[in-house]
């Protein structure tokens, strides 16, 4: 398609299914601009009008009636839902439409909407304007159902309000889950009222030694409900049985040697070295007692086993615990998902694998997939945020690889692993383990641009593959991301303006 002039239109990230700029068409938000919304799309209305009041000054009340003239209309068409979840927006000179078919698609448009404006608009105090929504029209669909990240609080604790900005972030890129991995050898960081010292003790070390903490089961609940309003989905992780060290460091009993371990907190990539003792019947109430009190604090579908890395687990155990845990997790009314190493337990098709592999080459998924199982694709050497950019980024492992922007986007999340139909694919994740990640700014500063690259594979038709393109819009991200404070990498693949 031939594109004249410039409209922000054409700067979209992630890739709508279509988009047809109409320079003439711009709407100008001015004081007098009201958000029409009612029934299920108003929370969608507030958001948007919550956006926009800080940088224009303006009130945006939020009505549920009146002429649609002047103002920017916000719809749920649930006939539309049979034919899936669909927004469509139209931006005219005389009004806004942003209809959709359900209200977390609805909430997708309101975050191109937020594009289609100046960079300006991020700003947390009011500036000059004018605040012109670029003209024309987009119609939009996501690919995968899964667009997730991950986030370690484990290996490095971060803070409610760190989680909840980092779910601010996710969510304009439409990424719709977010995996906390809450437990690991150097620390636990979720409150459970039935075992008290694994957040008292097991959550008072990190990595380094240095401050460190937990959620307690109200700041957990505090930062579910914040992702639930951005349409995402939490998905807590309790690693089990292997990188369970400060849960033994927590609780004497749950050793064989009746001895608990010292806190771990070498820094560097130690993994893989402690097991809880899978043939004592101790080991078992405490898991059902954790996942229990864990399912409850859960709205969404899936719990996370972990399940990776068990070496210092026997075969036979490992197999027999993942067999009683998956049992819990389906009597608590979850569904379990799991690192690609919970399918040589053999389980139950409804169980779902996150694969991190580094090639698309696994007959342990294969075989998964033939007999039913679903993936999320993570591949360490495409997904993985923790990887070094360069060898020159000071952050970062390189065990998988380097992973400069045009490599966390050169690959097909439907088509990566051989032998396995993109049918069989929930979708994509972004892993951010945080061993060498002490602060929030350097979580931020491993995920972007990185994370907008994974969001676009999630949401984006395959059709929309195209790196230069997509390093031109993703530049046009990182005035974006200086207005608000966000760190970034300003990676020399990306033209970014001056
Ligand atoms: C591995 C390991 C994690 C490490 C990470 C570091 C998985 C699934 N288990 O990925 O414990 O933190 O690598 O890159």
């Amino acid at each position: 398609m031939a594109i004249v002039g410039t409209s922000r239109m054409r700067d979209l990230v992630p890739a709508p299914v279509s988009a047809r700029p109409e320079p003439d068409q711009d709407f100008r938000i001015g004081a007098s601009t009201s958000i029409r919304a009612s029934g299920a799309a108003v929370a969608a209305g507030e958001f948007l009008a919550g956006l926009l009041r800080p940088a224009t000054g303006y009130p945006l009340p939020v009505v549920d009636n009146g002429s649609v003239d002047g103002t920017i209309t916000l719809a749920l068409d649930p006939a539309g839902e049979a034919a899936g979840e669909a927004y469509r927006l139209s931006v005219r000179s005389g009004s806004v439409l942003v209809e959709a078919s359900t209200e977390a698609v609805l909430f997708a448009g309101v975050q191109t909407l937020r594009q289609l404006l100046p960079a300006a608009i991020n700003a947390s105090e009011p500036r000059p304007g004018p605040w012109d929504i670029s003209g024309g029209s987009v119609v939009d669909r996501p690919r995968f159902v899964h667009r997730g990240a991950m986030l370690d609080v484990a290996r490095h604790f971060f803070t409610v309000a760190e989680v909840k900005r980092f779910i601010d972030e996710i969510a304009r890129y439409k990424l719709n889950v977010l995996h906390l991995h809450l437990t690991d050898d150097q620390g636990w960081r979720i409150e459970i009222l039935s075992w008290p010292r694994l957040a008292e003790v097991g959550g008072a070390s990190q990595i380094g030694g240095g401050p460190s903490g937990y959620f307690t089961q109200a700041d957990y609940r505090e930062i579910v409900a914040h992702a639930a309003a951005r349409h995402v989905t939490v998905i807590p992780e309790i690693d089990v049985p292997g990188h369970v060290n400060a849960a033994l460091s927590a609780y004497p009993e749950l050793n064989a040697d009746g001895v608990a371990p010292q806190p771990f907190l070498r820094s560097g990539s130690a993994v893989g070295f402690s097991s809880l003792w899978t043939d004592a019947e101790v080991t078992y109430r405490f898991l059902d007692d954790v996942l229990g009190e864990v399912a409850a604090l859960t709205p969404g579908d899936y719990l996370h086993l972990g399940a990776d890395e068990a070496h210092a687990t026997s075969e036979d155990g490992y197999a027999t615990f993942i067999t009683r845990a998956l049992e819990m997790v389906s009597r608590h009314g979850k569904r379990a998902i799991g690192w690609h190493e919970i399918l040589t337990a053999n389980p139950p098709a409804s169980v779902v694998a996150q694969y991190w592999g580094k090639t698309g080459d696994s007959e342990l998924v294969r075989a998964a997939v033939a007999r039913g199982n679903t993936v999320v694709v993570s591949p360490s050497t495409r997904a993985y945020l923790d990887m070094k950019y360069t060898t020159e980024t000071p952050i970062g492992f390189k065990w998988a690889a380097y992973i400069d922007v045009a490599d966390a986007y050169g690959w097909d999340p439907g088509s990566f692993l051989d032998g396995v139909p993109e049918d069989a694919v929930l979708g994509v994740e972004a892993p951010l383990w945080t061993e060498t990640v002490e602060r929030f700014d350097q979580v931020e500063y491993m995920a972007f641009p990185r994370l907008a690259a994974i969001a676009e594979l999630g949401w984006s038709p395959a059709s929309a593959h195209d790196w230069p393109d997509f390093a031109r819009r993703l530049a046009a991200q990182g005035p974006r991301w200086t207005e608000r404070g966000v760190t970034f990498y300003r990676s020399e693949q990306v033209p970014w303006p001056d």
